[in-house]
């Protein structure tokens, strides 16, 4: 069965390029209610915990250092078939291949600097939610 939450990040370049308003609008547009969210700059630490799954892949050091390069935005967004609705709704991890109109599409410049994080699996999405914020944060 789906659960009904995923976890999102809006990553350095988005920030940087001034993407917040305009992907906040697309989440919601696209059905998804922001339950939690918070504006925070990644350390080495905190980046690498995130992306720990990641840690033996040969871009792991350079996708940490792109993470910690500036403040995001995390937040955790609930619908119907979160998790899967929302990976339609970013496209796919490389935006030269991302579907047309996607949020990586419009907004992201290359496979590291993709504009957007998105959960995988439920399961990822509850740890992730969990890492970035606690019980009085979210409702
Ligand atoms: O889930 P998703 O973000 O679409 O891709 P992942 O395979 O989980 O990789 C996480 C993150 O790592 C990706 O968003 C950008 C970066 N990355 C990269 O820099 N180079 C790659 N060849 C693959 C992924
Ligand atoms: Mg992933």
């Amino acid at each position: 069965m789906a659960t009904n939450r995923t976890f999102t990040m809006i990553k350095p370049d988005a920030v940087a390029n001034g993407h917040i308003g305009a992907i906040l609008n697309d989440i919601t547009a696209g059905g998804f209610k922001i339950v939690a969210m918070k504006y925070v700059h990644l350390t080495d630490v905190t980046a690498g915990n995130f992306y720990a799954v990641h840690k033996e892949r040969p871009f792991y050091g350079e996708l940490v250092q792109f993470m910690t390069s500036g403040p995001i935005v995390a937040a955790i967004l609930e619908k119907e078939n979160a998790v899967e609705d929302f990976r339609t709704l970013i496209g796919a991890t490389d935006p030269a291949k991302a579907d047309e109109g996607t949020i990586r599409n419009k907004y992201a410049k290359s496979i590291e600097a993709n504009a957007v994080h998105g959960s995988d699996s439920d399961e990822n999405a509850a740890i992730e939610g969990d890492f970035f914020f606690s019980q009085f944060e979210r409702f």
